[in-house]
C-alpha cells in the first residue's frame, strides 16, 4: 500500500452491499474478458426492450471511421422503463420527493401520479407538433415538472435540451438555435434561496431571435407577472387539464438520440453532447445501483440540478429506471441557514446523499455546529462529484456529516461520458481521501505522456484516456459530428481523451489531478476560457483578453482575466464592473470574474499564439516557474503582467 491514508470497507456496509472486493474483482475482469456477455447481462438485468439487440458492441474509435453502437437492433422506451413498468409492484411508491426552496413547501408524487401526468404532458406535445426525434428544450427550476417534461419527451421519442436556468438569455438563445427546437418549456418565475428569478422573461428575450419556436409552455411556479404572446405561449396547468390520460410509448431504437445537453470545451461555442436510449439508460441504472448501493425502499438525495448531466443521469434516469425515491431540491445549501441540507435529510430519512466538493467546502466554514445539531442516522452512503475533492474536505464530510459511518464514493465523469467512470463501490473499495479510486466494470482507463501519447507503466500522471467505449458514451456533438472527432479522438488515436490529467499509484489507484486544456472548472461547472474571452471582447473598449483559471478556496478554480483595453481607452474600476457584468450577463451568473488584470500586451509566440502557461503561473503567483520565455516574440511583456499581479 502507498504512504497515503487508507479507509477500509465498512463491514457492516460490505455484509450487505451489491457489490464486495471479491465480486468487483471478478465482475471486472469478466467485463475485460466477455465484454459482450457482460454486457449483454447487464441490460437484461437492468431494463425491458420490447425487442432484443442484434449485436452488443460495434465501434471503431478511428477517426477516419468514428462510430460507436451499443445493443443495435434492440428496442425500448426510456419513459416505460421509468415508469410503466413499475406499477404493478410499487404504483403507489414516492417516485419523486421534492422539496421546496421555502422549508415548508414539499409535494411527493407516486409512480402513479408520475406516470399519470407525464402521459398527460406527452399529449400535449404531440398536440403542439412535436413528433418523434423533433427537439425540446426546458429551461425549468427544480421542480417535479421537470421530471415530467424529460419524461414525457422520452414517451413520444422527442430529444430533450435542458438548459441550466441560471443561463442566460443569450446562452438559452443560442442552444435553442443550436439544436433547432420548435417547444420550449419554462416556468414564469424560479425561487432559489427566497430570491426570484425570471425565467420566462429570459425566454422571451431568448425566442425573439428565435423563429422554429412555435410554442411556450409555463409551468406556474410562483405567480409572478408575465408577459403573454398570444398563439405561442401556452398554460401548462391549462393544457394538462385538457389533455387525454391515456399516452401508449413510442418504440425506439436503441442507438435513437435521447438528448442534447450543452457542454463548454476548450474552443469556441458549447458543443451539444447527444445521447443516445439503450446504452445510456443500462449505464445509468446499473451505476445508480452499484455506486451508491442503493437498496430497495432507501431515499436517495442527489444535489445537482436537472440542467446537468448528474442530474439527468444521477435524479431523474438512474434511480427512476431502479424504481428508487429520488429527491428533488429547489433550493441551496444556506437557505434559511447553514443546516439545510442535513435538515432535508433529517426530514426525509435520506439514506445516501450525493453533492459537490464546492458546497461540502462552503458548508465545511460554517464549522460543525450547524451539522451537527442535526441527526443524519439515516445517512449511509455520501457521494462527490464534479471536481476534484480536496482530502481536508473529504475528511471533514467523512468525519463530521458522515460520522465516520458512511463510506465516500468519489464519482469522477463527465458529460461525454453519461454515467460514472471511476469511482469506488461503497461495500468493495478502500477509500483514500481525494482519490476517485478505481474503474468502474468495463472501463479501461490509461495515462497517457501528455506530449508524445506514449502509455506510461505502472505509477505515473498523464492525460487521462479511455482505451474502449462503454454504454453511456456520448455518440457525437450534435450537429457536428466533425467536432466530436477532433475533440476527442484525433490528440491520442485509438482513445477516447477524457481533457483531464491524472496520476496513478502503487496500487492502481487513479487521482484526478484536473483539467489539462482550456476548460474551467467553476464550483463544479464547466466554463470555456473561450467563451468568457468571446464576452469580454465584445465591449468597445477592449482590445484583447486572455482568461485562465487560479486556485479558489472554494471554487474551486477562480477566472482570471488578462484585459488590454484599446489605445487611448482609461483602464478604470469603473470599466472592470462593466466587464463583469457583461460577461454574466452573457453567460449567465455562473460565470462571475473574479479578477481582473489589466494586460498592456499578452505573452505571445512569434506566430501569434497566447502563452496561457505563463498566464496560469502569474494568476497562481508561481512565479518562479515561469518556465522558457524565450520563444515570446516580447519577452519584456511577462515583466509587467509579473509586477502588476493579483495575488502577491
Ligand atoms: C459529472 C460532471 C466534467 C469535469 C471532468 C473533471 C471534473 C467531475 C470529478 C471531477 C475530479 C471528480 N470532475 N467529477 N474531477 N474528481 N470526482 O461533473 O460533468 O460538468 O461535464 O464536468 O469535471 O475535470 O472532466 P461535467
Amino acid at each position: 500500500m502507498s504512504e497515503e491514508k487508507l479507509y477500509p470497507v465498512p463491514a457492516a456496509i460490505a455484509a450487505n452491499a451489491h457489490v464486495n472486493a471479491e465480486q468487483y474483482a471478478a465482475m471486472y475482469q469478466r467485463s475485460l474478458d466477455d465484454p459482450a456477455g457482460f454486457w449483454a447481462e447487464q441490460a437484461e438485468t437492468f431494463v425491458t426492450w420490447s425487442k432484443k439487440w442484434n449485436t452488443v458492441l460495434d465501434y471503431s474509435y478511428h477517426a477516419d471511421d468514428l462510430h460507436i453502437k451499443w445493443f443495435d437492433g434492440g428496442q425500448l422506451n426510456v419513459s416505460y422503463n421509468c415508469l410503466d413498468r413499475h406499477l404493478a409492484t410499487r404504483g403507489d411508491q414516492v417516485a419523486i420527493i421534492w422539496e421546496g426552496d421555502n422549508p415548508n413547501e414539499d409535494r411527493k408524487l407516486t409512480y402513479r401520479e408520475l406516470h399519470a401526468e407525464v402521459c398527460r404532458l406527452a399529449n400535449v406535445l404531440t398536440t403542439y407538433g412535436v413528433n418523434k426525434g423533433d427537439r425540446v428544450c426546458i429551461y425549468l427550476p427544480m421542480i417535479p415538472e421537470a421530471a415530467v417534461a424529460m419524461l414525457a419527451c422520452t414517451r413520444i421519442g422527442a430529444v430533450h435540451s435542458i438548459v441550466f436556468g441560471g443561463f442566460s438569455p443569450d446562452s438559452l438563445r443560442d442552444r435553442v438555435l443550436d439544436s433547432e427546437c420548435k417547444l420550449v418549456i419554462t416556468s414564469d418565475e424560479s425561487v432559489r434561496g427566497g430570491r426570484h428569478v425570471p425565467l420566462k422573461k429570459n425566454a422571451d428575450i431568448a425566442l425573439r431571435e428565435c423563429p422554429n419556436v412555435s410554442t411556450m409552455l409555463v409551468v406556474r411556479r410562483t405567480g409572478g407577472n408575465v408577459e403573454w404572446v398570444e398563439g405561442r405561449d401556452v398554460w401548462y396547468h391549462e393544457a394538462l387539464d385538457a389533455a387525454a390520460p391515456d399516452c401508449a410509448p413510442v418504440e425506439m431504437d436503441a442507438e435513437d438520440p435521447l438528448f442534447i445537453l450543452y457542454t463548454s470545451g476548450s474552443t469556441g461555442k458549447p458543443k451539444g453532447a447527444l445521447h443516445t436510449t439503450g446504452g445510456y439508460l443500462v449505464y445509468a441504472a446499473m451505476t445508480h445501483k452499484y455506486v451508491f448501493d442503493y437498496q430497495d425502499g432507501e431515499v436517495y438525495w442527489c444535489t445537482a440540478d436537472v440542467g446537468w448531466v448528474t442530474g439527468h443521469t444521477y435524479i431523474i434516469y438512474g434511480p427512476l429506471t431502479n424504481g428508487a425515491t429520488t429527491l428533488m431540491f429547489e433550493g441551496i445549501p444556506n437557505y434559511p441557514d447553514m443546516s439545510r441540507f442535513w435538515d432535508v435529510i433529517d426530514k426525509h430519512q435520506v439514506s445516501i446523499f450525493y453533492t459537490a466538493p464546492t458546497a461540502i467546502r462552503s458548508l465545511m466554514r460554517a464549522g460543525e455546529e450547524p451539522v451537527k445539531k442535526t441527526s443524519r442516522q439515516s445517512l449511509r452512503v455520501l457521494g462527490s462529484v464534479g471536481e476534484p475533492i480536496n482530502p481536508e474536505a473529504w475528511e471533514w464530510y467523512y468525519r463530521v456529516v458522515g460520522d465516520e459511518r458512511c463510506p465516500i464514493v468519489d464519482t469522477w465523469w463527465q458529460t461525454e461520458t453519461g454515467g460514472h467512470l471511476i469511482t469506488p463501490l461503497p461495500g468493495a473499495t478502500a477509500l483514500k481521501p481525494g482519490s476517485a479510486t478505481r474503474p468502474f466494470f468495463g472501463v479501461v482507463p490509461e495515462l497517457v505522456d501528455p506530449s508524445t501519447g506514449v502509455p506510461l507503466q505502472g505509477e505515473g500522471e498523464g492525460a487521462l484516456v479511455i482505451c474502449k467505449p462503454w454504454p453511456g458514451q456520448m455518440r457525437t456533438v450534435y450537429g457536428d459530428h466533425q467536432r466530436y472527432i477532433d475533440t476527442y479522438f484525433k490528440q491520442y488515436p485509438g482513445y477516447y481523451f477524457t481533457g483531464d490529467g491524472a496520476r496513478r499509484d502503487a496500487d492502481g489507484y487513479y487521482w484526478i489531478t484536473g483539467r489539462i486544456d482550456d476548460v474551467l472548472n467553476v464550483s463544479g461547472h464547466r466554463l470555456g476560457t473561450a467563451e468568457i474571452e468571446s464576452a469580454l471582447v465584445l465591449h468597445p473598449h477592449v482590445a484583447e483578453a486572455a482568461v485562465v483559471g487560479y486556485p479558489h478556496d472554494l471554487k474551486g478554480q477562480g477566472i482570471y482575466a488578462y484585459v488590454t483595453p484599446m489605445a487611448g481607452v482609461e483602464p478604470t474600476d469603473e470599466l472592470k464592473k462593466e466587464l463583469v457584468s457583461l460577461v454574466r450577463g452573457e453567460i449567465g451568473p455562473i460565470a462571475i470574474v473574479d479578477i481582473i488584470q489589466w494586460a498592456p500586451g499578452l505573452p505571445k509566440t512569434r506566430s501569434g499564439k497566447i502563452m496561457r502557461r505563463i498566464l496560469r503561473k502569474i494568476a497562481a503567483n508561481e512565479i518562479d516557474s515561469l518556465g522558457d520565455t524565450s520563444t515570446l516574440a516580447d519577452p519584456t511583456v511577462v515583466d509587467d503582467l509579473i509586477a502588476n499581479r493579483a495575488i502577491q
